[in-house]
């Protein structure tokens, strides 16, 4: 068997009650086999990060210990994603999403394969994603890029709003 590895997971959404679907999915994420969920970040509502001309998303983030490979895990992920109503479309990719799950973090691997890229790819720059994963994990190291501390210095945080 192979040994638990720590998890992140970005959860984000911004179509319909986004609060009510991160909350459910936080508890489906503790439902996924071989996986223990160990701490939930608080809620947070953030302007939109790429797109900018929609609604404001929901985020937060959630730490894991699985036993899943991060592939297993991935493709949880998505299923979950399902689940709640996410379609993905042409034209969805940083648009409008009832819930968007990202493996930000997969112990400290570095995983670039196709639709599976550890750490993610702009965690780094996403103060919506470093604002509840340094809530949960106020140490924590991206790999290749340093403390997540240090990448959320260089951000703007002044519109993010905790929902408590
Ligand atoms: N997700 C995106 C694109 N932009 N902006 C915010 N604030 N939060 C998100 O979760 C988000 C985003 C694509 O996944
Ligand atoms: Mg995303
Ligand atoms: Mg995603």
């Amino acid at each position: 068997m192979t040994p638990p590895v720590i998890a992140f997971v970005g959860l984000g959404g911004n179509l319909g009650d986004a609060v009510a679907t991160l909350r459910l999915a936080v508890q489906a994420l503790a439902d996924l086999p071989e996986t223990r969920l160990l701490r939930a970040s608080s809620l947070y509502r953030t302007p939109a990060w790429g797109l900018e001309q929609q609604a404001d998303f929901i985020n937060g983030a959630a730490m894991l210990e699985t036993r899943l490979e991060a592939r297993p895990l991935l493709e949880a992920l998505l299923a979950v994603e399902r689940d709640f109503g996410r379609e993905r479309g042409a034209a969805s990719r940083w648009g409008p999403r009832t819930l968007d799950l990202d493996l930000l973090l997969y112990g400290d691997a570095v995983i670039g394969e196709p639709g599976l890229q550890v750490p993610h790819p702009h965690l780094h720059e996403r103060a919506f994603a470093l604002v509840p994963l340094l809530e949960i994990a106020p140490d924590i190291l991206i790999p290749r890029q340093g403390r997540a501390q240090d990448a959320l210095s260089n951000l703007d945080i002044s519109a993010i709003e905790s929902l408590g």
